[in-house]
């Protein structure tokens, strides 16, 4: 049984745990004059307003000023959807001297209010800036605009044999600058590495309107200062990334997935280096699902992959992918690690399943990517995107549930479901608290600072990948010092002094 109390330190929490509603009295707000500055370097179609001159209907605007989940409101009376690089530095030049503050917004996909603006600052939205520039087969090397959705980005390449670096279940909406802006992981980080290896140059505009123009294509490149890993994961707090240079690695020649059952949690890490040890650099995707998001995934038509006798009373399930160059070679490992598992004398799994065609393969893969949407289903979701040791996961996860019923919040009532999912491979649990009618304060008072202390006790990192946006802004000394906060606030203060670009987002 898990000790709620080793993981909770009063003095620590009481001391720190502050949340700040940001104000922002040194910003402007946008007037007729600064549309009418705005319609001289904009297409009227791309100015939207709810100002009396443009007269946008409220449901026109109304996307660009609330999140995915529904959870992150926005007060936006303008929405800026430039086509150019040279339009989105006049744009901030003008923002700069008004000093009107400026919120990029990609696909809208964020899942920690990071695109939404707090007050009255403006939006900037990149989906008007769609263009592949270039994309070289025999180097792998894709340029393109920040605004190109990620999908549209795979299908560019796919006649060419190449997929993208990144994956992940918003790929439809989200776009390659907002996965560069939020360093976004997804389902190939385990075999491709993260953004910060696979992006080569950047194009970015800076908060005075300055382009700073990175966009190499050159795979080696020592000459001082890396400025663009700042903007990897930046979310849009130095700047508006408007271009993108990455390296796409060739397709896989064969790619095949297993999906499996497990007994309990507890043989989810002898599995993974069971896995790892046996299918070696075939290996491209671990990722976990625990019983209840399983079940839910159940329940809104996901699956079912294994039938309920096969699944009994197992407690997790892992899907694993190999992505390699032989066929024949990967399968007669795949046979072979699920014969070994099968036939172990302490077998780690219950049971399992290896998609036997393209159409199987999707759906082993349907299962774990539709989670997000079958939670969005079932409720609103706090989300949780924490790296704790994989040896946790479940601790974490039951913890979590624990508080709820010892608070008298679990149910119907409250929090209907806990539950955990995520790339197991990376370190990465996605820990998910359904409020089954809606956000409610007492409910994140029960979950916040509780969950970030259990992960500052585990030397985690309270954002794996989802960013830290607006959300985690105050959680952020439970992951990193004094020191390094003070380093990013003054690199914050070199490159926006004026503080107009995403204010109020990542730093406390
Ligand atoms: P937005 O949501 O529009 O913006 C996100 C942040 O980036 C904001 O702070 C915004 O200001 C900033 N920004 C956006 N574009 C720019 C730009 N051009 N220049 C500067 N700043 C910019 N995330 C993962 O890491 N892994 C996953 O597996 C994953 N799966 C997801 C599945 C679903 C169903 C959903 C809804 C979300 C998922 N996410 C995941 C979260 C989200 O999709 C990613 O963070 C994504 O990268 C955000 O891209 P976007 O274009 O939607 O950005
Ligand atoms: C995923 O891995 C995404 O599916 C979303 O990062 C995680 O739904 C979530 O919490
Ligand atoms: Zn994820």
């Amino acid at each position: 049984m898990l000790r709620l109390h080793s993981f909770i330190r009063p003095a620590f929490r009481s001391r720190r745990w502050v949340h700040n509603t940001p104000t922002f009295s040194h910003l402007n707000s946008v007037n007729e004059e600064d549309l009418a500055h705005f319609s001289s370097i904009l297409a009227p179609t791309s100015i939207l307003s709810t100002l009396p001159s443009i007269s946008t209907p409220a449901d026109d605007i109304a996307p660009y000023n609330v999140d995915w989940m529904g959870k992150y409101h926005g007060q936006a009376n303008s929405v800026l959807r430039p086509r150019t690089t040279q339009q989105v530095s006049e744009i901030v030049k003008y923002c700069a001297q008004r000093k009107i503050g400026i919120v990029p917004q990609g696909g809208n996909t964020g899942l920690v209010g990071g695109g939404i603006s707090l007050q009255k600052e403006i939006v900037l939205s990149l989906g008007a800036m769609n263009n592949v520039r270039s994309f070289d087969p025999v180097s792998g090397i894709l340029v393109a605009d920040a605004g190109c959705i990620l999908q549209s980005l795979s299908e560019y390449i796919a006649p060419h044999n190449h997929i993208m670096p990144l994956d992940l279940g918003a790929k439809g909406s989200c776009q390659i600058g907002g996965n560069i802006s939020t360093n976004a992981g997804g389902l190939r980080l385990l075999r491709y590495g993260s953004l910060h290896g696979t992006v080569l140059g950047l194009e970015v505009v800076l908060p005075d309107g300055t382009i700073l123009d990175q966009l190499t294509t050159l795979r080696k490149d020592n000459t001082g200062y890396d400025l663009k890993q700042l903007f990897i994961g930046g979310e849009g707090t130095l700047g508006i990334v408007t271009g993108v240079s990455i390296l796409t690695p060739p397709a896989p020649q064969a790619t095949n997935n297993i999906f499996l059952a497990l007994p309990r949690f507890d043989n989810v890490l002898p599995l993974f280096q069971t896995v790892k040890r046996q299918l070696g650099e075939i290996m491209s995707a671990f990722e976990y699902i625990d019983r209840t998001a399983y079940d839910m995934g159940l329940q809104h038509g996901l699956g079912p992959l294994l039938s309920a006798d096969e699944v009994g009373d197992s407690q997790c399930f892992v899907l694993v992918e190999t992505s390699g160059g032989n066929q024949d070679h990967d399968l007669e490992k795949l046979n072979n690690l699920l014969e070994n598992l099968m036939t172990a004398d302490e077998p780690l799994i219950n049971t399992g399943v290896l998609s036997q065609s393209p159409t199987q393969f999707n759906s082993i893969w349907a299962l774990r990517e539709g989670l997000t949407e079958c939670v969005q289903k079932e409720g609103k979701p706090y989300k949780y995107d924490v790296s704790v040791p994989l040896a946790d996961f479940q601790k974490v996860v039951d913890a979590v549930r624990e508080r709820m019923i010892s608070k008298g919040l679990y149910g119907d009532h409250a929090i209907s479901k806990v539950m955990g999912y995520g790339h197991v491979g990376d370190g990465n649990l996605h820990l998910n608290v359904i409020a089954k009618h809606g956000y409610r304060p007492e409910l994140e008072a029960a979950l916040e600072p509780f969950i970030y202390e259990i992960v500052a006790d585990r030397k985690g990192s309270v954002s794996a990948e989802h960013g830290i946006g607006s959300m985690k802004r105050d959680a952020l000394h439970y992951s990193k010092s004094d020191v390094s906060i003070d380093c990013m606030k003054k690199i914050k203060q070199v490159f926006d002094p004026l503080n107009i670009m995403n204010p109020g987002k990542v730093l406390p």
